[in-house]
């Protein structure tokens, strides 16, 4: 369990994935349902194998709470990881007459001019919807992502549903319920997403004072994507295990097509290489008592002494 799990999962990839394309035409090693456990208990499970930016996940995790889709909020965090999905949105519509930018995710990879032209761009994108709120409105906005259907799922009386309300309401008032439940998909929306939502659903866990989440993500890119997804459940069950009076149980991650991109390969290697470190402690500030109130400054990992970062392309 805990971070060996995900050193075995990705030796497991390496020696047994069946090689298969993908839709970003990277080409991947890949595998069909695992699972990792992660007891919370043992400390905070961020990986000390290479270092993973802590930031980064508890300010997108903040964005998904507030319910906000909007990528300002992130950029005012220093926090791009959104920017490509909305981007794409605006260089792909009538407004925008710049450079042309088809493909520029690949192409910003193996060409250095075009990575140029793209990167300054990207900047004049990134200025824009900081400081233009009628353009921040238009193409600031991701519509139906996590914090969307986390917080505001449309029923189909036009109504709204907010799952995380309700979900930590029923673990307050219901305990023992198996069905504390948020789910991402929503067949409906799927047709209009970028990305349709790799984290399909979670559920809580509640016995013996601890509370456990589980998550089902059905695509997983084991070296970029996962480390990221297990801190971020992990921070979540952390604060509503706060907000609900109860100690923290484990993180179980459920994953679907758990692959390792082919330019991914060596980092993993290098990454096998490395010994584990402790883990980290999460301190939270206990003053804050409901998850909707956190800020950035709220949150504080305590010892953390990881490896350093190791690079890789992302693949859009
Ligand atoms: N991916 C993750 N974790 C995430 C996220 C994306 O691993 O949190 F947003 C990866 C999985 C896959 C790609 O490699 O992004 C999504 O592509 P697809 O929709 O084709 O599965």
């Amino acid at each position: 369990s805990g971070e060996q799990a995900y050193l075995d999962l990705c030796e497991h990839i390496l020696n047994n994935g069946w090689k298969k394309g993908d839709r970003t035409n990277t080409g991947t090693y890949s595998i069909f349902g695992h699972q990792m456990r992660f007891n919370l208990q043992d400390g905070f499970p961020l990986l000390t194998t290479k270092r993973v930016p802590f930031r980064l996940v508890a300010s997108e995790l903040l964005w998904f709470i507030k319910g906000d889709t909007n990528i300002r909020y992130l950029l005012e965090n220093n926090n791009n990881i959104w920017n490509e999905w909305a981007f794409k949105n605006w260089v792909e519509s009538e407004d925008y007459d710049g450079p042309d930018m088809t493909d520029f995710g690949n192409r910003s990879q193996i060409d250095k001019d075009f990575k140029e032209v793209y990167e300054e761009t990207m900047n004049q994108f990134k200025q824009k919807v900081l400081s233009d709120d009628a353009f921040a409105k238009k193409y600031g906005d991701l519509g139906s992502v996590y914090g969307k259907q986390w917080r505001a799922w449309k029923t189909s009386k036009e109504e709204t549903i907010d799952q995380l309300m309700d979900v930590i309401d029923s673990i307050q008032n219901n305990p023992n319920s198996r069905r504390h439940i948020v789910s991402a998909w929503n067949p409906e929306d799927i047709p209009n997403m970028a990305l349709p939502p790799c984290h399909t659903m979670f559920q809580f866990y509640v016995a013996d004072g601890k509370l456990s989440c589980q998550l089902y993500q059905r695509s997983a890119d084991v070296f970029l994507g996962v480390p990221f997804n297990i801190a971020s459940y992990a921070l979540l069950t952390h604060l509503i295990a706060h907000e609900c009076g109860l100690e923290v149980g484990e993180f179980v991650h459920t994953l679907g097509d758990a692959h390792i991109y082919a330019n991914h390969v060596e980092q993993v290697k290098t990454q096998l290489q490395r010994e584990k470190r402790s883990l980290p402690t999460l301190k939270l500030n206990v003053e804050k008592q409901s998850i909707f109130e956190y800020e950035l400054e709220d949150f504080e990992v305590v010892g953390y002494d990881p490896h350093p970062t190791i690079k890789a392309p992302i693949a859009v």
